[in-house]
């Protein structure tokens, strides 16, 4: 039977993947779980427990309590966290992949999930419709422990057999909960700014364009992904996907559309550089190629929902 884990089920991509995992495999096959003691508002009718991926001994005696199949680790620190506690975040971004990998290669999980970024990709990457395989040179730390948490993925899959899948995210747009110490969380902030204030200060320069996707295809693009035949992941690694690429004043137009008056000026800081060194949009013909990944959502369909959806009690 399938027994699923998620690991850091209260951040922003956990909440929304433990609810449609649930949906597609049953409540009974699925643990949510995180280093937050109390259970979020989000999932309380979920099977919640507490769980610190650094807490080899925990995890262990969980999966194996539990016989877990599949896992999705999504505990990490983002890219502007990371800069601010880079030891940290070293330490959980690895040790905590190397914990649920190594129960793999023993035989306790069949199939992991493990998410890598377009920070993985550095100011010397080709920019536009930055391929599957190009120049990787990142400038944050975030990126490097993603770029060799992606070569540890690979190695454990070629040598030891593990079946470790993973996604390059874009900056992901969602509604039910907020995102935490990202580069791209502005296009997430400027709604809730949006619909409260109708104007927004922007941490990102105006023409700063970065790959962006809407939650739902990221939920969506996942469990595909997870659920695809072994034989059709041919990337080891981890897969670009694309999604929508736009500035933060293609963006503001976009919402100029639905609230005529909003406004927006800037104020760019330590982010802008780590924008800078990001891609301005992704090609993904390796995973439609695949495992027939497609997007549904453009920039106009994704705003329209965001500000219908946001509730500026989430951040006010
Ligand atoms: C971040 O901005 O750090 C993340 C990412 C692109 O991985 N959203």
């Amino acid at each position: 039977m399938k027994k699923i884990l998620i690991i850091g089920a209260a951040g922003q991509i956990g909440t929304e993947l433990v609810l449609a995992l649930e949906k597609k495999f049953g409540k009974e096959s699925v643990i949510a779980s995180d280093v937050k003691e109390e259970c979020p508002k989000a999932l309380q009718n979920s099977n919640y427990k507490q769980l610190n991926i650094l807490d080899k001994e925990g995890v262990s005696k969980l999966v194996k309590g539990e016989n877990v199949t599949d896992v999705y680790l999504l505990a990490a620190l983002l890219s502007a966290t990371a800069e601010k506690n880079p030891a940290f975040a070293w330490e959980l971004n690895m040790d905590g992949l190397f914990n649920i990998l190594n129960l793999a290669k023993d035989g306790f999980i069949k199939k992991v999930f493990w998410p890598s970024s377009i920070a993985v990709f550095g100011p010397t990457t080709p920019k536009v419709n930055t391929p599957q395989r190009t120049i990787m040179e990142p400038t944050t730390i975030y990126g490097i422990s993603k770029q060799a948490g992606e070569q540890w993925c690979a190695y454990y899959n070629r040598v030891h057999g593990v079946d470790v899948r993973s996604i390059r995210y874009p900056g992901l747009i969602s509604y039910t909960s907020l995102p935490g110490g990202g580069t791209t969380d502005y296009a997430v902030d400027i709604f809730y700014h949006a619909k409260e204030y109708n104007k927004y200060t922007c941490f990102i320069d105006e023409n700063t364009a970065l790959p962006m996707m809407y939650m739902e295809d990221a939920i969506r693009a996942t469990i595909e992904l997870m659920e695809a035949p072994e034989e059709q992941i041919k990337i080891r690694t981890s897969y670009n996907l694309g999604g929508i690429s736009f500035t933060p004043k293609q963006l503001a137009a976009a919402i100029k559309i639905h609230q005529p008056n909003f406004g927006i000026d800037y104020a760019p800081d330590y982010r802008q550089t780590i924008a800078e060194s990001w891609p301005e949009s992704i090609d993904d013909q390796q995973a439609r190629k695949d495992w027939k990944w497609k997007e549904c959502y453009d920039l106009n369909k994704m705003v329209e929902v965001m500000l219908k959806k946001v509730d500026p009690k989430l951040l006010f």
